[in-house]
């Protein structure tokens, strides 16, 4: 065992890692299951899911595989289906839950210019209405957080007062509140921001500060979605997170990995010292403990590769990154930090970035009865052949759908 000068045991330090990575979980979302493309063209492949039953039968093999995936985030209408009971009971007897319900407010005509800032009433009406349904459906499903991301915005200067459009949000958000917590007030209004797409003047909720100030009118249940995919390049989200973290508000990731704009190709594949970043950040606010209310959700979409296995990369490449962050000797770094050894603290960060840790992942399988290799065993498992052979004109996971 290795000792650094003022921290930690090494090995004691693994010992911790270990916990803390039993007691992590990573929440996947149903579109991921579902055929997706970019707007040139979608790719069909052979077994996606056909319904949203389907898509949570491979939601749980992920989780099956993994053993840190017990979750999956709907979208409604996406996922609608006639009985909500049912679907949470099948998601049950498959050994996972239903997490977030995300609403969608970018598929009706009517929200061309806008849903819950629209000028014209009726239509904010119509988009909080769609809101009061899927409140009813985190009633049906045991869901705690209903997830917003809202398509608003302008594509020419002077289309509409920018102004007037965030009055319109904020009473359209409280209407929305209310009712989410007049039904149970632990529920959570958690409210996503990007900063551009579908429109490219200005968006209504264009960053962390918008979302913020949002939440902070709404009151203390209403928390920011951090989408890693959703702001301008360079951009240093792990400030963000340590913002928001301070000052309670960070409810959740959409992780996933981007090159250019909102590519949301798996986490961790475009920048992982980037996620080890982010999770440095979660682990030193103590924010990767079950209960302080950061929901580590997946956004993704595979156009390219098979879904089910996109999906397992994607949770390993978390762990992988939440594990390096684990290693970071936080005694010797703080020693580092307040003596102003500037070489010092970045090196405990590099090392523990460097360190391979995917021996200690497959411990922590092995210590939870999985294999230590979940893509291998998912696919000497079968399932992919079965699904193949069995479904036939799977579903495309939400545009065009
Ligand atoms: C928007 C977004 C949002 C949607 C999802 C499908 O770009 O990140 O979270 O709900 O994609
Ligand atoms: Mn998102
Ligand atoms: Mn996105």
């Amino acid at each position: 065992m290795s000792q650094t000068p003022a921290g930690q045991d090494a090995g004691t330090r693994e010992e911790r890692a270990l916990a803390a990575l039993a007691q992590q979980t990573i929440e996947l979302p149903s579109w991921a299951f579902g055929n997706s493309g970019t707007r040139f063209k979608v790719f069909g492949q052979a077994g996606v899911p056909r319904d949203p039953f389907e898509k949570i039968a491979d939601a749980a093999q992920v989780h099956r595989f993994t053993g840190v995936a017990p979750r999956v985030s709907l979208h409604i209408p996406w996922d609608k289906v006639d009985d909500f009971d049912a679907l949470s009971a099948h998601a049950r007897d498959l050994g996972v839950s239903i997490g977030g319900i995300n609403s969608n407010l970018f598929q009706d005509d009517e929200y061309m210019l806008g849903s819950l800032t629209h000028p014209d009433a009726a239509v904010r009406k119509k988009a909080v209405a769609h809101h009061l349904e899927c409140i009813d459906v985190m009633g049906a499903t045991g869901s705690h957080d209903l997830k917003i991301w809202l398509p608003d915005g302008l594509n020419y200067p002077g289309q509409d007062s920018i102004r007037a459009r965030q009055d319109r949000l904020a009473d359209s958000l409280q209407q929305i509140y209310a009712a989410l917590t007049a039904a149970d007030p632990d529920h959570r209004l958690i409210l996503e921001y990007k900063f551009f797409e579908p429109y490219f003047y200005t968006m209504d909720v264009p960053d962390w500060g918008t979302s913020l100030l949002h939440c902070l009118a709404l009151g203390d249940r209403a928390m920011v979605v951090l989408d890693t995919g959703h702001h301008a390049p360079n951009t240093n989200i792990e400030f963000i997170v340590a913002q928001l973290l301070r000052v309670g508000r960070l409810g959740a990731f959409d992780f996933n990995s981007r090159f250019y704009a909102d590519d949301d190709l798996m986490v961790g594949a475009a920048d992982p010292f980037q996620l080890f970043r982010i999770m440095h950040e979660i682990v030193q606010s103590g924010a990767l403990a079950p209960d302080s209310g950061v929901n580590f959700m997946l956004d993704q979409c595979h156009n390219i590769e098979p879904k089910i296995p996109g999906q397992i990369r994607s949770v390993m490449n978390v762990q992988e990154a939440t594990a390096k962050a684990l290693l970071v000797d936080p005694d010797a770094l703080l020693v580092a930090q307040q003596s102003g050894d500037v070489l010092g603290a970045n090196g405990l960060l590099m090392d523990a970035y460097a360190t391979d840790v995917r021996p200690l992942l497959a411990r922590l399988r092995e210590q939870q009865g999985l294999d230590p290799d979940p893509l291998g065993a998912y696919a000497r498992s079968g399932y992919a052949d079965t699904i193949v052979a069995g479904r036939v004109g799977g579903a495309q996971a939400g545009w065009g759908a």
